[in-house]
Order: structure tokens, then sequence, then C-alpha cells
């Protein structure tokens, strides 16, 4: 990705003007030119699991890795370290301007963490943002140093943790560490990248354009609630990768719709038309474009719960799937209120949680439609 700096250069020239539209003391801290050698960071670390507050205004984080801005296919940012819309009361934020006028376009920032690092004991990511008109839109990335092209990155959308959608004040984003799910291992993570991506905004109905500004990226190892819980879908986009970043999809005739038309607790609901024998699947892991479902290490999770209702009663399998061809049966009887299901999961003959790879919901009979709210794990 650092192979489009060269064309960035030459296209910040022409762009720098936007960032200097803010307040002018705003562009003084535009210093992505500068050689490495000559940035000194000299602020003290807060402490030891934020990745960067931006208040220094260089472009070297507490991590000791070196941030920029990155583009392809006809994307466009620029950004700049502002000084007017942070946070907390003083410092600076990270200002991403981004343009993605081509079908296909793509542009983003990456944020190395100065070496492979052990993150095995955090439990989540987090980081503040907000916009100007409320419909931008962002995709979270991580990297690690694997040797598995399939499993070194994962890649989530934004909306899918942030449940207020962008606004134009700050709001903290929680992403626990296990949504992640496509990575193979926390032991040697690289990198975080925020992707602003020309195919996820017109799917969801975002703006090709916007600016977002960042704030306080951190690490940490409480989890978010107790009992925590990790989220398979709450159906906030119409966007089929997931916040497991796995694809969504149906077999059999069944056909998915997200609706906010029929919804409980939550922003919008999956509204699944079944005929018999038709299914559902949601994969974990596996990336946008990937088809191939991870065994991901779920075995802290002792629950799968969601909302449900149907147009008329029916009995529902949900199947989850985990490694060696395992399958756990859930046999869910559906009727004409919403209703909360919980399900205890325990490894043994039929499920390994340590491997879970797939969730199906499968009808035998009958046809109608069902919704779904709230899909997630729970410890
Ligand atoms: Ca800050």
């Amino acid at each position: 990705m650092r192979g489009f700096y060269r064309v960035w250069r030459l296209v910040q020239v022409v762009l720098v003007s936007s960032c200097a539209m803010g307040p002018s003391h705003a562009l003084a801290t535009e210093i992505v030119s500068a050689p490495v050698s000559a940035i000194v960071n000299n602020a003290t670390t807060p402490n030891p699991d934020l990745v960067d507050d931006f208040n220094d205004g260089n472009n070297i984080n507490y991590w000791n890795g070196t941030m920029g801005p990155m583009n392809g296919d006809g994307g466009l940012i620029t950004k700049c370290y502002f000084d007017t819309m942070v946070y907390q009361s003083a410092g600076r934020s990270l200002h991403l301007e981004y343009s993605l006028p081509v079908a296909g376009s793509w542009s983003g920032y990456y944020i190395p963490l100065g070496r492979a690092r052990n993150l095995s004991n955090y439990r989540q990511l987090s980081f503040f943002i907000r916009g100007v008109t409320g419909r931008e839109h962002m995709k979270i990335q991580i990297e690690n140093a694997s040797t598995d092209e399939s499993r070194k990155k994962s890649v989530l959308s934004l909306h899918d943790y942030l449940d207020t959608g962008v606004t134009d004040s700050f709001h903290k984003v929680t992403i626990p560490l296990d949504s992640f799910a496509n990575l193979d291992s926390f032991a040697n993570v690289t990198q975080i990248s925020f992707i602003f991506d020309r195919t996820y905004a017109d799917s969801s109905g975002f703006d090709s354009s916007g600016t977002v500004f960042i704030d306080d990226i951190s690490f940490s190892a409480t989890p978010i609630s107790s009992p925590d819980v990790l989220r398979v879908d709450y159906f906030p986009d119409n966007f089929g990768p997931g916040p497991l970043g796995g694809q969504m999809g149906s077999g059999g005739g069944g056909v998915i719709n997200y609706v906010n038309t029929d919804y409980l607790l939550c922003p919008r609901a999956l509204m699944s038309s079944y005929r018999p024998g038709s299914s559902h699947f949601i994969l974990l892991g596996g990336g946008e474009k990937g088809w191939t479902a991870k065994p991901c290490r779920f075995s802290r999770y002792k629950k799968f719960q969601f909302y449900v209702r149907a147009d008329s009663p029916v009995s529902v399998t949900i199947k989850i799937m985990s490694g060696s061809n395992l399958e756990y049966h859930l046999l869910v009887n559906v009727t004409t209120e919403w209703k909360f299901k919980s399900f205890v999961l325990t490894s043994g003959a039929n499920l390994n949680m340590s491997s879970v790879k797939q969730i199906d919901i499968t009808y035998e009979s009958g046809s109608g439609t069902v919704c779904y709210g709230k899909m997630e794990f729970s410890e």
C-alpha cells in the first residue's frame, strides 16, 4: 500500500488546501512529508495501552509506528492533526478527509504498531470518532505477521460497532478483539488501519466522500460488559460481511433482507423469507471476498442468543458448526411475538467452541418470514 505514497504526495499538494480550510494553525501540523529522522516524539506516553492520542501532532505513535495515508483505485484522502476538534479538551485529533469518486475506489490510514505485538492479554480495541454529516462510514482492519495469507488480515465495519452511527459529536467505538475472527493469532499483531471503501458506501447508502475525526486509539484488557458479548450481527447495514468479518448467504430458495420496519432493541433486523428446505448461512471470518469459514477460538463464550419473531409460528433449526465437521443443533420454536432466545453451548461430541466456524439457519417445512435481531455469543 505504501507503493501509493509517491502518487499520494502529488495528490496531497492539490488537496492540502482542504486541510487549510480549517484554522490556519491546523495546517502547521501537516508534516506527512517530513523525514522520519526529523521527527521527535517527545510526548510522554500517558499509558501503555494508548496507541496514539495525536496530541503531539506527528506521524509516530506511542507504540513507535510511523503512520500515514494510503489510497488506491482512484480513492483520495488527506489527513491533518487537527487541534480544534478533539475528544478531550486539549491536544489534537486525527482528521481524515476522504473522497471515493469512482466505483471500487478506496483510501485509508495505516497505524503500524512498531513491531509484531502480543495482544493476547487485551480484550478490546477502542477509539473515538465524529463526523460532519452523519453519513460517514469506515472500516477497521487489523493485521498480523501470519504466514497464512488467508488469515493475516481481518476487516470489520464501523457501523457494526457504533449503534448511534457517526454523528457530529464524538462517540466511543469499542470492538472485542475476538471479533477480528479472521486473524489466526493475536500474538503477532502488526498494524491497525482505517479504510474508506466506495463499495461499502454504495451498498449501505453512505456518502462517497466525507470527513471524520478520530482520537485516543487504545487497547484494553477490560471486558466491555459483564457478561461480555460477541456480536454475530445486529444487522445495521446492507452489507453481507458482518461483525465477525464473514459473509452471509442463503440456499434452497431462502431470501435475506435487512429491514428497519420490524425490529426490537436493535437498529434493524434480519428478515428471512423461507420455504421448505431453505437455509441461511453466517460464516465466521473469511473476509469480504472469501467464502470459506475460519475456525475461531470462542471458548470464552458459553451461550448463543438472539431475538426472533415470525409472521406465523414455525420451528427453526439453528446449527452451530465447528471443526472436524461437528454440528450442534438448536431447535427454536418461533411465535409471532418477539422473544429472546438463549442457548447454552458446551463443547462435547457435537461442538468444539475452540473452532467455531459457521452458523446455519434451516427450515424443514412451511413458508413465510422470520425476523432475527441482536444475534450474539455471550460469556
Ligand atoms: Ca487527542
